[in-house]
C-alpha cells in the first residue's frame, strides 16, 4: 500500500468536529489513492484537547501547533482554528513542507490572504498543495448546478440571487464569542455566511463579482462577556450585510447574509435565472434542486424538483442507492476526498488559495462600500 497521508489538525470546535468525521470517514468511503491517518489534534488547552483527541479519533494530541511544523509524520496541516490565525499557521506550514487545508474564509484581510497566496506559490513546486474549505461547493446538488449552468442549459445567465440566512444571535443576552470580535474573525456574517455565497455564486457560473454596492448594520452593540470577570463587551463585527453586485459581464446579483432571521436557522440559497430557465438550491433541502426549462410544453411550465442522489450525480456513487439522503457531514467528507486525491496526484486541488484571495477581494470590496455608501470596483487578482 502507498505511504498514508498523515494529518494534522489545529482547532477541534464545530469546524474541528466536522473535520475529523470527515478524515474519520473517507478512508472507508472512497476508494483513496493513499491511506489517510488522524495522527495529532493541537489545541491551545492541554486538558481539554485531550479529550477532544479521544472523542473525534485523533490518535495523538498537542498544546502547541508549532510541534506539528517539525514533525516527520505529519504531512497535512488541516486549519480549523479562528480566522486569526489562519495565516501564521499556513504560512509557517507550507514552509515546512506541509500540505494545508485551511477553513474559510481564507484570512481576515486582503494583506493577510495575499501572503498565504505566496507561500502557497512558493512551496508549489516541491509538490507542496493548499486548498481552502469552502465545503458547500461539495454538496452534490450545487456541483450539479455548476455542471447544468456550465453546459449552457440556462443559457444566457441575467440573475444571480443569493442569501445565507441564520438567526442564533437574536437573543441580545448571547454572549460576546469570538466570532463577534473584529480582531479575532475580521468581520461577522460578512465573512462568516457572505463568504460562503460568493463562493458558491463565483463556482456555479465560473464568473467573477466585478462590483458591489452595500450596507451592513450591528443590531446589538454590545453583549455580556463569555467568560469572568462579568461585564459587557463591543460587537466589533457586522450582524448583517447586503449587498448588490456585477457578476461577469452583464449578469446582475444580491447577496444577504445575516445572524438575525429568525426562524432562519441554516437558510443557504441560490437562484439563478437565464435565458433557458432557472435553478434554485436551498441547503435546507440539500439533496435536491428546482429547476425550470423554459423549452418544457406550456403546460409544463414552473420549476420541477430533481433528486440529486443518482449515482450519476457528483459524489453520489460511493454513497446509497438513489432516494437515500445525505446531510451537511457528507460535504466535508467530499471535501477531503478531493483533497487527497489532488495531493496524490500531484494536481491542484480548489478552490485554492488564489481562489480564495478573489473571495477576499470581495470581502473587502463589500467592507468598504459599506463605510463609504458607494459602489466599489473589486480587483482582480492576478494569483
Ligand atoms: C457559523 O455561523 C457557521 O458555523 C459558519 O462558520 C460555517 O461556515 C457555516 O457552514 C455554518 O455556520
Amino acid at each position: 500500500m502507498s505511504q498514508p497521508l498523515r494529518v494534522g489538525m489545529v482547532g477541534y470546535a464545530f469546524m474541528g468536529a466536522a473535520h475529523s468525521q470527515a478524515w474519520r470517514t473517507v478512508n472507508h468511503v472512497y476508494d483513496l489513492p493513499v491511506p489517510v491517518r488522524m495522527q495529532v489534534v493541537a489545541g491551545r488547552s492541554a486538558a481539554a484537547v485531550a479529550a477532544a483527541a479521544d472523542r473525534l479519533g485523533w490518535a495523538g494530541h498537542t498544546d502547541d501547533w508549532r510541534t506539528l511544523l517539525t514533525r516527520g509524520d505529519v504531512d497535512l496541516i488541516d486549519i480549523c482554528a479562528p480566522g486569526d490565525a489562519h495565516a501564521e499557521i499556513a504560512i509557517a506550514a507550507l514552509a515546512a513542507g506541509k500540505h494545508v487545508l485551511c477553513e474559510k474564509p481564507l484570512a481576515n484581510s486582503v494583506a493577510e490572504a495575499r501572503e498565504m497566496v505566496a507561500a502557497a506559490s512558493a512551496a508549489h513546486d516541491s509538490g507542496v498543495r493548499a486548498m481552502c474549505g469552502f465545503n458547500y461547493r461539495r454538496v452534490p446538488a450545487v456541483a450539479l448546478m455548476r455542471r447544468m449552468v456550465t453546459e449552457g442549459r440556462l443559457g444566457t445567465i441575467r440573475h444571480v440571487r443569493a442569501s445565507y440566512l441564520q438567526d442564533w444571535l437574536v437573543d441580545p443576552s448571547y454572549p460576546l464569542v469570538w466570532r463577534l470580535r473584529r480582531e479575532v474573525a475580521g468581520s461577522g456574517a460578512l465573512g462568516d455566511l457572505g463568504a460562503h455565497i460568493i463562493d458558491l455564486t463565483q463556482f456555479v457560473t465560473d464568473l467573477s463579482i466585478s462590483a458591489v454596492c452595500a450596507l451592513t448594520e450591528t443590531f446589538v452593540k454590545s453583549r455580556p462577556l463569555p467568560s469572568s470577570p462579568p461585564g459587557t463587551g463591543e460587537v466589533t463585527v457586522d450582524d448583517a450585510v447586503l449587498f448588490l453586485a456585477r457578476l461577469g459581464d452583464g449578469v446582475v446579483a444580491s447577496y444577504e447574509a445575516t445572524r438575525f432571521a429568525t426562524g432562519r436557522k441554516n437558510g443557504l440559497r441560490v437562484e439563478i435565472n437565464g435565458s433557458l430557465g432557472a435553478l434554485v438550491f436551498d441547503f435546507e433541502r440539500m439533496n435536491e434542486l428546482s429547476f425550470h426549462s423554459t423549452e418544457a410544453p406550456a403546460d409544463e411550465q414552473g420549476f420541477t424538483r430533481v433528486l440529486v442522489t443518482e449515482p450519476t450525480h457528483p459524489y453520489m456513487s460511493a454513497w446509497w442507492p438513489p432516494g437515500h439522503l445525505i446531510g451537511y457531514e457528507h460535504t466535508f467528507t467530499h471535501q477531503a476526498y478531493d483533497l487527497v486525491q489532488a495531493i496524490a496526484a500531484g494536481s491542484d486541488p480548489a478552490p485554492s488559495f488564489a481562489d480564495a484571495l478573489q473571495v477576499q477581494l470581495v470581502l473587502d470590496a463589500v467592507s468598504r462600500s459599506a463605510e463609504t455608501s458607494s459602489w466599489i470596483t473589486v480587483e482582480r487578482s492576478s494569483a
